[in-house]
């Protein structure tokens, strides 16, 4: 098949789960055409059958705005007639899904059909999406999608409350590649972090508000006060800078290792004994998952679809939203206790390994070959 992927390139969990999704197609020999503003950041155009199309919007005085939603049509169309794509499968929706349904419509003026699939995310529904300015356009837009999925069905059920959606929405979850996961690497950073034996926790996120990474940090400062231990920080954000003065004012910066944005977690995974996602909300977690793959237990909120990822009580712990007395509380029964800890991390592995790309692929390439006979 010749697919055509939209997605948003920056860090993010969208982004990764179109280009994992890509790249798994594009090794199973499928042609995949990425189109977005920037190269998304885990793509690697060195693959066979991976192709990446800039979408760049000129700089004109006019534009308060850029058109940006414009502009992605065009390169749509363009690349639907170029290249001769199957399918469009677009991640977000906003604005994708409704850039999507106008590059069909002009495609069907040139006698082209190019079905497309909208995939939600989360923030696309319920933070923006909520949003009432969005609500006609999201609608219309999902509406007219020829098939839309969700990520998890806590966000199929946010969607259907939200929005009068008359589409059915298929729930495929998001996935990893085990195999990668289940890899010795090369270099152990343990020692270099953790010097004297300390335990890690570790936190991966964008920094925005809806990550409570003020929450990361008070967790911390209750735990280290019974067990030695540092606390990794991967990502950045708006959060930023509130996260900085909370460290002083705890007083845990010295325990605290900043690194920024980092493309692939995986060696920081491999060093780190419990990951800490304290959401107010989420609709799957992927951070969480790429955490489980590599052994490492969550403790996280139980709001919107991190239970589906992160069983209570089996690969980590869950908590309401804000209760960091409770989340301490289960990071250092998982801290204090080696034997649990390892049980954990086993469990959370293996919970992990049904979220295998294996199981997932077949269910979109299912999708795709629907529409393309349809
Ligand atoms: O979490 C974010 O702020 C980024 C956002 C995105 O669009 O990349 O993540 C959403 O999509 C991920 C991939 O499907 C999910 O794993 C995240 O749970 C979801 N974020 C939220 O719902 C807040």
């Amino acid at each position: 098949m010749n697919i055509g992927m939209v997605c948003f390139p920056t860090y993010g969990g969208s982004g990764v789960v179109a280009t994992e999704l890509g790249k798994a197609l594009a090794k199973k020999g499928h042609k995949v055409h990425f189109m977005s503003y920037s190269q998304p950041f885990r793509l690697n155009l060195f693959d066979e059958n991976l192709f990446y199309h800039e979408v760049s919007v000129n700089d004109y005085p006019l534009f308060d705005y850029p058109p940006y939603e414009s502009v992605l049509a065009s390169k749509i169309v363009d690349v639907a007639v170029f290249e001769q794509l199957d399918v469009l499968h677009v991640h977000y929706a906003i604005p994708h899904a409704s850039v999507a349904y106008t590059a069909q419509q002009i495609l069907k003026s040139k006698k082209i059909n190019l079905p497309y699939v909208t995939t939600l995310h989360g923030t696309d529904i319920t933070l923006v999406g909520r949003d009432p300015s969005f609500e006609p356009v999201i609608r219309f837009s999902l509406n007219n999608s020829n098939i839309i999925t969700s990520v998890s069905e806590s966000l199929k059920k946010d969607t259907l409350k939200t929005f009068k959606i008359d589409n059915k929405i298929t729930v495929i979850p998001n996935f990893i590649n085990i195999d990668e996961y289940n890899q010795p690497l090369e270099y152990c950073l343990k020692k270099k972090y953790a010097p004297n034996g300390e335990k890690i926790m570790v936190h991966v996120s964008n920094f925005r508000k809806v990550k409570r990474v003020e929450d990361v940090l008070h967790i911390f400062d209750k735990v280290r006060k019974q067990v030695p231990c540092k606390l990794i920080l991967v990502g950045d954000g708006p959060e930023r800078p509130a996260i900085d003065a909370l460290c002083r004012q705890l007083n845990t910066c010295n325990d605290i290792i900043n690194l920024g944005k980092i493309n692939d977690p995986k060696e920081i995974l491999s060093i780190s004994d419990v990951f800490i996602l304290p959401s107010e909300t989420e609709s799957f977690g992927l951070s969480a998952l790429e955490a489980m793959a590599m052994k490492v237990p969550v403790i996280s909120t139980n709001s919107g679809g991190l239970p589906e990822v992160n069983i209570n009580n089996v690969t980590g712990f869950l908590s309401n939203v804000g209760d960091v007395e409770d989340m301490a509380t289960n990071t250092l029964k998982l801290l204090k206790n080696n034997e649990l800890l390892s049980k954990f991390k086993e469990n959370a592995f293996k919970h992990a390994q049904k979220f295998d790309i294996n199981l997932v692929l077949p269910q979109y390439e299912k999708l795709y070959k629907q529409l393309i006979k349809a």
